[in-house]
C-alpha cells in the first residue's frame, strides 16, 4: 500500500484550522491537525514544502518509520512548527491503520482502560456572579470539573475572560494586529483566592475546580499563589510559572502542596523528561498535534505513568476536532489518564468537521467508528478562507512585555 496524496487545507470554521489529509492507493483516507494557533501558515508551508513530498510513495502502516524518518532524520528537530507538522502527519497515518484494521484507534493503543473520559469545562466571569452563574449552568450540566477564570479588578482584560474583544483569550483577536492587555500580579494575586472561595462555597467539596495562570507568575509568586489557594483544594493550577523555566517547578514543589499542571507548549519527550522523572508535575497537558502526535505522545504519556505523573492534555478550541478525536482515544486507554481538557465549539465546525466522539453529563467518549471518527469536508473548507488572527499580548502597567 502507498500513500499517493498529501494535501493541506486551511479553512475559518470560526476560527483558523489546518487539516492534512493523507490518501491512499486503496482509498483510504487520513487527517491530521496541523493548526498552530496565530503562526498557522508556518506550519503549512512546513508540510507543503519540505514534508508532504517525501510521503509520497511510502506505506502509509509504517507509523514509526514515518516519524522517526522525518524528526531523526531532519536533523533541524523539534519546536512548535516541526513537531505539529509531524504530529498531523502521525496522527493521519493512526486514522489510516485503524481504518484499515476496522477498529476505533482506541483498541490499536491497547483498547479501552476505562468506560469515558472525564473532562472539565470552561467557566470564566467578568465578575463573581457571572462566573457563579456560569459554573451553576455547567455543573447543572452535569459536568464535575470546571476551570475558572476571572476578571482581575481594575484591569481592563483578564486571561480567559472573555465579553469584550480585548479580553478574548481564544477567539483571537479581529484586528490585523495583537490587541494588548495589561497585566498586574499583584492585583491578580490578591483577587484569586476570593473566586475559588466563592466556588467553593457556592458549589461544595465535590466540584474540582482548575485555574490557568498562563505562565505569569515568578517562581515565588507561584508559591505564594499556591499556598492561598490550599485551603480551598484546587483539582490542579496549570502554568504557574514559565513553562521553560523549569528549575521554578522544583521551588514550586517545596513550597506549595498545590498540584501542578503543565505542558500545552511542550513539543518533546525532552521539554518534560526532568519534570517527570523528578516528580515536580502532576499532570501534563500535552496534545498529540503539538507534541509529535500519537506515536510521540503515547510514549510520553508511557514515561508519565513510570513516575506517577498523570495525564491532563490540551484542548482548547483552537485545536480542532481531528485533535480532540485523537486525544479522546489516547485518554480512553491511557492507565495514567486524569482529566481532559473540554471547550465548546467555535460556530462553524459543523460546517466542516462531522464527528464520532459524543459528550455526555461531563464525560465524552471518542465513539466506535473506525479510525478517529471524524470526517472532513474539503469542499465546503474551500468556500471558508483563511483570515489573518493573532493571539493578544501582554504588557505590565509600566508598558513592557509580560509572558502570554
Ligand atoms: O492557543 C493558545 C490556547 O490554546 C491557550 O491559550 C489555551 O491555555 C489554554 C488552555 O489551557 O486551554
Ligand atoms: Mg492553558
Amino acid at each position: 500500500m502507498k500513500i499517493v496524496s498529501a494535501r493541506v487545507s486551511v479553512c475559518w470554521a470560526g476560527r483558523n484550522y489546518v487539516t492534512l489529509l493523507v490518501d491512499t492507493d486503496e482509498g483510504v483516507q487520513g487527517l491530521g491537525d496541523a493548526t498552530l494557533n496565530g503562526r498557522e501558515l508556518a506550519v503549512v508551508a512546513y508540510l507543503q514544502e519540505h514534508v508532504c513530498p517525501l510521503l509520497i510513495g511510502r506505506d502509509p502502516q509504517r507509523i514509526e518509520d514515518t516519524w522517526q524518518y522525518l524528526y531523526r532524520g531532519a536533523y533541524w528537530r523539534r519546536g512548535p512548527v516541526t513537531m505539529t507538522a509531524i504530529g498531523a502527519v502521525d496522527v493521519a497515518l493512526w486514522d489510516i491503520k485503524s481504518k484499515l484494521a476496522g477498529v476505533p484507534l482506541y483498541q490499536l493503543l491497547g483498547g479501552a482502560v476505562r468506560d469515558s473520559v472525564r473532562v472539565y469545562a470552561h467557566a470564566e466571569g467578568r465578575d463573581r456572579s457571572e462566573l457563579l452563574e456560569q459554573v451553576g449552568k455547567l455543573t447543572a450540566a452535569g459536568f464535575d470539573a470546571v476551570r475558572v477564570q476571572a476578571a482581575v479588578p481594575g484591569l481592563d482584560a483578564t486571561y480567559g475572560v472573555r465579553g469584550d474583544e480585548r479580553a478574548e483569550s481564544y477567539e483571537p483577536a479581529a484586528s490585523d494586529y495583537p490587541v494588548t492587555q495589561i497585566w498586574d500580579t499583584d492585583r491578580y494575586l490578591r483577587a484569586i483566592p476570593g473566586v475559588f472561595e466563592a466556588v467553593r462555597d457556592a458549589y461544595g467539596g465535590d466540584l474540582a475546580i482548575l485555574h490557568d495562570v498562563h505562565n505569569r507568575l515568578t517562581p515565588l509568586e507561584a508559591v505564594q499563589l499556591g499556598r492561598s489557594l490550599e485551603p480551598f483544594r484546587p483539582f490542579w493550577i496549570e502554568d504557574p510559572t514559565l513553562a521553560e523555566d523549569q528549575r521554578s517547578f522544583r521551588q514550586l514543589r517545596e513550597g506549595t502542596t498545590v498540584p501542578l499542571a503543565v505542558g500545552e507548549t511542550f513539543n518533546s519527550v525532552w521539554d518534560c523528561h526532568d519534570l517527570v522523572q523528578g516528580r515536580l508535575v502532576d499532570y501534563l497537558r500535552l496534545s498529540p498535534s503539538h507534541a509529535g502526535g500519537v506515536t510521540h505522545l503515547r510514549k510520553i504519556h508511557l514515561l508519565a505513568e513510570l513516575h506517577g505523573v498523570r495525564t491532563g492534555p490540551h484542548a482548547a478550541s483552537d485545536l480542532s476536532p481531528v485533535a480532540l478525536a485523537a486525544i479522546l482515544h489516547l485518554d480512553l486507554a491511557a492507565p495514567n489518564f486524569g482529566i481532559q481538557e473540554y471547550m465548546e465549539r467555535p460556530r462553524g465546525w459543523d460546517d466542516v468537521f462531522s464527528v464520532g466522539y459524543r459528550l455526555e453529563a461531563g464525560r465524552m467518549h471518542p465513539g466506535q467508528e473506525p479510525g478517529l471518527g471524524v470526517t472532513y469536508d474539503e469542499r465546503a473548507a474551500e468556500r471558508l478562507s483563511y483570515r489573518r488572527r493573532y493571539l493578544p499580548v501582554a504588557r505590565l502597567r509600566d508598558g513592557s512585555m509580560s509572558d502570554w
